[in-house]
């Protein structure tokens, strides 16, 4: 649930590696909380805690009951909840979100505990846009802001909008996609930060200012204020940022970018990632310092957070909150109750493959570049495994039942067989060891994955090694990245322990 850093005089980033996108955060006291975008999975928009802005620890999931998300099987992958807004005002943590999944649209949740539960949502049917933002001003008038940008008065507590749309500012003339916004108090300006250039290559963070805060905003002359565009920088994609102050009284951004590897045109694998840059001011304009992987150690003591355990034994009543499922997870399908120590997947009859919206899956997002998965599966009531999946069509799996163990592997509209073998009788540990691939070339794949099974004996055999870019973002598109986790295909399929191991 946690990153693990260095204390000394450098920390690394990302701070929340992994499919981590859209990040949010705000103070309360010495506490920070930062919550980031779901999309098709449940329980949605996972939420942190830290003490440093460097150390974070998962402390739960926003939307963790069907009643606060409802994502239909007919969903899309990359559907479903995008770019959160955290904010703390009078005693509460707010949050809004959209949910571009069956018309939905923006929802605000609050919550007097950031680790929940949260309410049911309060809709906004009056506030249209994507990427909502919140901000009280002085009189307690609270402005939710929107991607184009415009603005809305709103009622938090019934989700009225008083007034209509007021557009406030298209950002840099002739960028694309003026996005995520947020706005903020500071000093003597309202500050309006926004995104522009789409979350692809060319994403960056531009800011304006105003006296009020419905504008109108003065664009500030270094526009954008971070972008990594055309640049051989390793973090890329950097965009949809949000402020904060440090506990020393500094100022930092949060931020997604992404790490493509390999060869030309770079293929990013772990979807986009939670990055920590330092901000400071001149003429009441933030300057952002340099984004690197490695990064100096700031000036306030650094709070190491326990390491997440490596396996997870299912010995719990409830799953840990960093496991997530594909767009619902009906307890009668999957839980650790049914069976004591284990994980009981019970196969939707009708997704009998990976490419199915319905499938009973239970996984966990790849955080590190290399590592390894293992987990012990007793197929005698079906078959199933364990599955690296970027989206429904772009997926590699190793999968036991019915005497064999097989590789399969789903690229667009291609799915095939790539390895099998038969198994002995009894529980077997399934495995996928993930490396990058030095880049020599320019036509070298960003990492590959061998799929293999634990003999008995010990050792471990590999059945097939696959090429990672098909399980990446510039091949599959969209928004997301790869999650890791088990699976049933038929039957009931059980799981006495998994396995991630950061190599
Ligand atoms: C999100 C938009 C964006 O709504 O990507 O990078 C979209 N920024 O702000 C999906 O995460």
């Amino acid at each position: 649930m946690s990153s693990q850093h260095d204390t000394g005089s450098t920390f690394t980033n990302p701070v929340i590696p992994g499919f981590h996108p859209d990040p949010s955060v705000c103070r309360v006291g010495e506490d920070y909380y930062l919550a980031c975008s779901s999309f098709e999975y449940f329980p949605g928009v996972p939420i942190f805690h830290s003490r440093d802005l460097v150390n974070w620890t998962q402390i739960g999931n926003v939307l963790d009951r069907p009643s606060q998300l409802r994502i239909p099987s007919d969903t899309p992958p990359s559907a479903g909840i995008y770019a959160p807004t955290l904010r703390h005002h009078g005693g509460r943590f707010w949050l809004v979100v959209t949910n571009v999944a069956a018309g939905e649209g923006n929802l605000l949740f609050s919550s007097v505990d950031p680790a929940g539960p949260w309410s049911d949502p309060v809709r906004l049917p009056g506030v249209h846009g994507i990427d909502p933002d919140l901000a009280w001003d002085e009189d307690g008038t609270c402005w939710c802001t929107v991607a184009g940008v415009s603005q809305f008065r709103i009622d938090p507590e019934t989700g009225e909008t008083l007034g209509p749309a007021q557009p406030v500012w298209s950002g840099t003339p002739g960028a694309l996609a003026p996005e995520a916004p947020h706005l903020y108090h500071i000093g003597e300006y309202w500050y309006l930060l926004i995104a522009e250039g789409g979350t692809e290559r060319g994403h960056g963070v531009s800011i304006g200012r105003g006296r009020t805060p419905n504008g109108p905003f003065e664009p500030c002359p270094a526009n954008p204020i971070l972008t990594h565009r055309s640049t051989h920088k390793p973090i890329q994609n950097t965009g949809h940022a949000d402020l904060v102050q440090a506990p020393d009284g500094s100022w930092q951004l949060v931020l997604l970018g992404v790490r493509p590897g390999g060869g030309t045109p770079g293929w990013h694998v772990l979807g986009r990632e939670t990055f920590l840059v330092p901000v400071t001011w001149v003429d009441d304009w933030p300057v952002v310092g340099e984004l690197s992987p490695e990064m100096p150690a700031p000036a306030w003591p650094l709070r190491p957070v326990p390491a997440t355990p490596v396996r997870d034994d299912f010995d719990e009543a409830e799953l840990r909150p960093l496991w997530v499922s594909l767009r619902r997870r009906p307890t009668e399908l999957c839980g650790t109750k049914e069976r004591a120590g284990w994980l009981t997947l019970h196969a939707d009859p009708s997704a009998d493959t990976l490419d199915h919206p319905d499938l009973v899956f239970v996984g966990r997002r790849q955080q590190h570049l290399s590592c390894g998965v293992r987990t012990l599966v007793d197929c005698s009531g079906g078959r199933g495994g364990l599955a690296v999946r970027l989206d429904d069509r772009h997926h590699y799996e190793i999968e036991a039942g019915d005497g064999r163990i097989k590789v399969f592997a789903r690229i667009g509209p291609l799915r095939t067989k790539v390895a099998s073998r038969p198994v002995p009788p009894g529980p077997v540990v399934l495995g996928i060891e993930i490396a990058p691939q030095p880049s020599g070339d320019a036509r070298t794949g960003p990492d590959h994955l061998s799929f293999g099974v634990e003999e008995q004996g010990g050792g471990f055999t590999v059945l097939a090694t696959l090429d990672g870019r098909y399980l990446s973002t510039e091949v599959a598109g969209g928004f997301t990245g790869r999650v890791i986790g088990m699976y049933a295909a038929a039957g009931t399929v059980q799981f006495d322990w998994c396995d991630y191991q950061p190599r």
